[in-house]
């Protein structure tokens, strides 16, 4: 059996970081990883457009200076291959491969309270102890493909978004169909639809999609950025997401006029980006909010020739509610001929056949189904691990039980001695710059551990009073916004039989970041040690 100090679960942006850190403290550490490399999600998202849609200035590593003076990124929305070359740069630079396991599946992590260690095993069938388990896989890493009937009889070629071939894709000549209008779908739908014969796009829900307005960087301009960037660092870390892009607006949408109003989300249609932070209360009063939905629906009416087509993609729910998306040429694409949509809403999908798909109304003969149909988020990665804390009580079980997920800090939860989750639920996560919230998690993660191991502390765990204060207070804040009033997938709703309460914690990087800094400051407040 092996012995470590640490073991993190996933080799993407969370796990490369949290081995480094914890080989400087001298601990000894084993990573697992499904993927035969690194990278986590930009590893696995290879479908045609795949983008990240922070700007690349900031999604980058900030923990050293040399890392961040010679990596040039090329444009202002990264490509999955670049970022993934970054991902790659990053593990040969601090020579972590050695301590990554790749081809490894985490099948379980039993809490074993005599040893005070944590039992992993493998699906290679080996088992490891450890101190101090970690988690990061991400919050966005098991694919979701809804149970379609008929799914196993297709004849044609199934890809899904999330795990795409390694190998190229041609739907050139060919019949495709994408399920799916998020994030994923929208990327992909312009590209697949210039080489397909005919595609065929299955919405259930019309998307709220902004111009990303992507354009290559100039030399200069990074140049300065990098020059510049102990003050850009101290910036961001005053902001709400994590970013400077744009800076959440100071005034209400009904102090303008409607002519300043539209002035002011014109401008920003133009310099690409999302629109939600422009006035400060668009994400809390649903008639503020009404004012964006209806620019972006009057601006796709604008692009979309054919206005019986431009009706189905208007999107009538609250803006932001459901992650907003940013595109290149989304809705353009719907005045090419060779593009039909499908509004599945109004026509359901009834069962995939072996020659394609069958809504209520129509058969689509398909030569290739694309499923962009997004992720069991959030939850998803941590409960495919059989995670077992004190008395052999399951991670699922206690966090599926009750009306809300239960963590402290989104980076501990009582019953769970020594196991910390980077980016875990109750956390700011998907809703900031995920790199820099990554960074902060596993720098608290490290200064944990190292008062453990210098006050020769062996168990550490959130106090279940003081998780009930945080979750309540995560709650609380969410429910003074809009974003848990709709479906999506930052409560589960996309899941069929899942659904949980909104598991974000909303006041913003910096007000997280204090909470968190106070906790460790006060000697770990809100945990019990022994
Ligand atoms: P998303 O944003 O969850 O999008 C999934 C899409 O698939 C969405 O349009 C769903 O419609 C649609 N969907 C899901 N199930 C079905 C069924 N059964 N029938 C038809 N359509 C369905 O996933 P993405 O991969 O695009 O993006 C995930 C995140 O990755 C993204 O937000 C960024 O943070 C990066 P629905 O809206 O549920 O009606």
């Amino acid at each position: 059996m092996d012995n470590y100090d640490a073991i993190v679960v996933g080799a993407g942006f969370s796990g490369l970081y949290m081995l480094h850190r914890l080989r400087e403290a001298g601990l000894s550490a084993r990573v697992y990883e499904v993927g035969d490399n690194v990278g986590g999600v930009w590893y696995w998202n290879r479908y045609p457009g795949a983008r990240c849609d922070v700007e690349s200035i900031y999604y980058n590593f900030t923990f050293s200076k040399e890392l961040l003076q010679e990596w040039t990124w090329t444009s202002r929305y990264a490509e999955q291959p670049e970022i993934l070359a970054y991902l790659n740069h990053v593990a040969d630079r601090f020579d972590l491969r050695r301590d990554i396991q790749f081809d490894t599946r985490v099948v379980s992590a039993h809490y074993i309270e005599a040893a005070g260690k944590w039992r992993v095993e493998t699906n290679d069938g080996r088992v490891a102890m450890a101190k101090y388990f970690i988690s990061g896989v991400g919050c966005l890493s098991t694919s979701s493909t809804p149970r379609f009937e008929g799914l196993d009889t297709f004849g044609g070629e199934q890809y899904h978004t999330g795990t795409w071939p390694h190998e190229p894709v041609s739907f050139e000549g060919k019949r495709v169909g994408v399920i799916g209008t998020g994030s994923s779908g929208v990327q992909a739908i312009p590209q697949v639809a210039r080489q397909a014969a005919h595609l065929y796009v299955f919405q259930r829900t019309a998307q709220y999609s902004t111009p990303a307005a992507n354009r290559p960087y100039d030399r200069e301009y990074v140049e300065g950025i990098k020059a510049n960037y102990p003050a850009i660092r101290e910036q961001v870390l005053k902001s709400w997401g994590g970013t400077t892009t744009r800076p959440r607006g100071d005034r209400c949408a009904f102090e303008d006029t409607e002519a300043e109003r539209r002035n002011r989300y014109e401008q920003a249609w133009k310099e690409g980006g999302w629109m939600h932070g422009l006035y400060k209360d668009l994400v809390t009063d649903p008639r503020a909010n009404e004012t964006v939905g209806e620019f972006i629906r009057g601006k796709i009416r604008e692009i979309v020739k054919a206005p019986e087509i431009a009706a189905k993609l208007a999107p009538t729910y609250l803006y932001g509610v459901k992650r907003p998306v940013m595109d290149t040429g989304y809705f353009e694409t719907y005045n090419r001929d060779n593009v039909t949509l499908v509004d599945v809403k109004a026509d359901p999908i009834v069962k995939i056949t072996p020659t394609g798909l069958r809504t209520r109304d129509a058969d689509y003969p398909l030569d290739a189904i694309i499923f962009a149909t997004g992720y069991d988020a959030m939850t998803g990665a941590l409960f495919r691990i059989d995670i077992r804390g004190k008395d052999g009580v399951s991670l699922r079980d206690k966090w599926s039980n009750g009306e809300r997920i239960r963590t402290y800090l989104g980076l501990a939860t009582a019953g769970f001695p020594n196991m910390f989750t980077i980016t875990g639920p109750e956390s700011p996560s998907v809703l900031s710059n995920m790199v820099w919230s990554i960074e902060q998690h596993v720098e608290w993660i490290d200064a944990c551990i190292r008062h453990m191991e210098v006050n020769r502390i062996a168990v550490i765990e959130a106090k279940p009073q003081a998780e009930e204060a945080w979750s309540r207070h995560c709650h609380e804040v969410a429910d003074a916004t809009l974003f848990p009033k709709g479906d999506s997938w930052y409560n589960g709703s996309n899941v069929e039989g899942k659904k949980m309460s909104f598991p974000i914690y909303l006041a913003g990087i910096s007000v997280y970041r204090e909470i968190c800094d106070r906790v460790a400051a006060n000697g770990y407040d809100g945990f019990q040690q022994a």
